[in-house]
């Protein structure tokens, strides 16, 4: 009995041993993109590991004078850039930044750095001091969501196009 029990507990150390391998936090699909504004806007997964809700509160890059961490919210209709203080990867759980909804921005670019076809590493600081990097892909702007609308047309332009759907097509008939 005794045996077993020492076995059981053999198995149950090596099992808290992988789960202590395995990152914290894990970030994938990391590209980013320079649009004609020169500002930057970076996008990718994070998933959090741990049995705590982590917040990213800064990120910082060589080559950018300064990251914030934005949101697109709609208000009356009108897609709107907003900055955020922090951004939340729920416990066990995942957060996207994408172009319709976080992401980063990233301003004052050296420009040989953020070309095409670089590598761009980005570190991130959470609210509990952890860190995290990765590295970022330059994609040419345009690609690969040719279809996404760019930083500057969504930060000036009415998207009030659910307005125009709302019963208004039919009227003009
Ligand atoms: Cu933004």
């Amino acid at each position: 009995m005794k045996k077993i029990l020492t076995l059981a507990t053999i198995f149950i150390l090596a099992f808290t041993n992988i789960a202590l391998a395995m990152d914290k936090i894990v970030i994938t699909d990391s590209w980013l993109w320079v649009p004609p504004n020169k500002v930057a806007g970076a996008f990718f997964e994070i998933k959090n590991n741990t049995d705590k809700t982590l917040n990213i509160v800064s990120a910082t890059t060589k080559g950018a004078k300064k990251i914030e961490l934005h949101n697109h919210i709609m208000a009356d209709g009108i897609m709107k850039m907003r900055q955020v203080k922090a951004i939340e990867v729920p416990a066990n759980g995942s957060t996207s930044f994408n172009p319709h909804g976080f992401h980063l921005m990233m301003y004052r670019l050296d420009k040989d750095m953020f070309a095409a076809g670089n590598m761009v590493e980005v570190n991130f600081t959470f609210d509990d001091q952890s860190t995290a990097s990765a590295k970022f892909h330059v994609m040419p702007f345009g690609q690969p969501m040719e279809k996404s609308m760019d930083h500057q047309n969504m930060d000036h332009s009415k998207m009030d196009h659910s307005k125009m759907d709302m019963g208004k097509s039919d009227a003009k008939k």
